[in-house]
């Protein structure tokens, strides 16, 4: 069955492998995001299923008046994915930048909150639909310098089993795909700024998890019977795995 998917932060990383991969499975696709330009050249590559729509997510007018947008026969959404979210920085909390964490709150906690509840009332109208939150490994799992960044990834993940909680009964399902170590995207860049090399040492001797790997987790979930709800997906490359508690020793 061909569906709708509204993907966030589809002009590169995560949100592009999804589109690409809805669109070779014969969906649909409104892709969103900031940079137009990028969504454009996806067009060109993806064809007419895809449909590039400027979003930027931390614009609660923008994000809010999104379904009354979407032109004439693209507004019966199927599925939503919450894709568009960022880390900025790794510095301990009593160094980190406020910007940074107040950008992270405002994408990835505040932005994914009025996407989805913009693009609730329609889900709802489906005969089946699919909300799927990217989260992370983060979430559940602290390390030094993932303060605030896993604080909003956790949001993701509790509000996404919170969601389900209010939508049971109903023809929504809510998935929580929590990936670790993924490589080949701009994630690790982002993170430190531009600085790329330090961006490549994250991934040295390792083989992460790729892009295609969490589009193929989506394609999965959203591919199930209706009567299937994935509430959560933790998936980490062999090379990674939960460390110990840190103990601080005396001497
Ligand atoms: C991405 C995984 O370990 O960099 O969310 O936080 S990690």
């Amino acid at each position: 069955m061909s569906l709708t998917i509204l993907v966030t932060g589809a002009s590169a990383g995560f949100g592009a492998a999804i589109a690409r991969r809805s669109i070779r499975d014969g969906h649909r696709v409104i892709a969103t995001a900031r940079r137009v330009e990028r969504l454009e050249a996806l067009a060109q590559e993806l064809g007419p299923n895809l449909l590039p729509v400027a979003l930027d997510v931390t614009d609660p007018k923008a994000t809010d008046a999104l379904p009354g947008c979407l032109p004439e026969g693209w507004r019966e959404v199927d599925v939503l994915v919450n894709n568009a979210g960022l880390a900025l920085g790794m510095d301990p909390a009593q160094s980190a930048s406020m910007e940074d964490w107040d950008t992270m709150v405002a994408t990835n906690v505040t932005g994914l909150m009025h996407v989805t509840r913009a693009l609730l009332p329609h889900l709802l109208t489906r005969p089946v639909a699919t909300i799927v939150n990217l989260s992370s490994t983060a979430a559940s799992y602290p390390y030094p310098g993932g303060n605030v960044y896993g604080a909003t990834k956790a949001f993701v993940s509790q509000f996404s089993l919170n969601l389900r909680t209010d939508l049971v009964g109903t023809n929504v399902r809510v998935t929580s795909v929590e990936p670790g170590l993924c490589g080949g995207t701009e994630f690790s860049s982002v993170r430190f700024h531009g600085d790329d090399a330090r961006a490549a040492g994250v991934y040295a001797g390792t083989q992460p998890i790729t892009a295609e790997d969490i589009a193929e987790t989506v394609a999965w979930v959203v591919g199930l019977p209706k009567h299937v709800n994935i509430n959560r997906v933790e998936m980490m490359p062999t090379c990674q795995a939960a460390g110990p508690l840190a103990i601080k020793r005396q001497g």
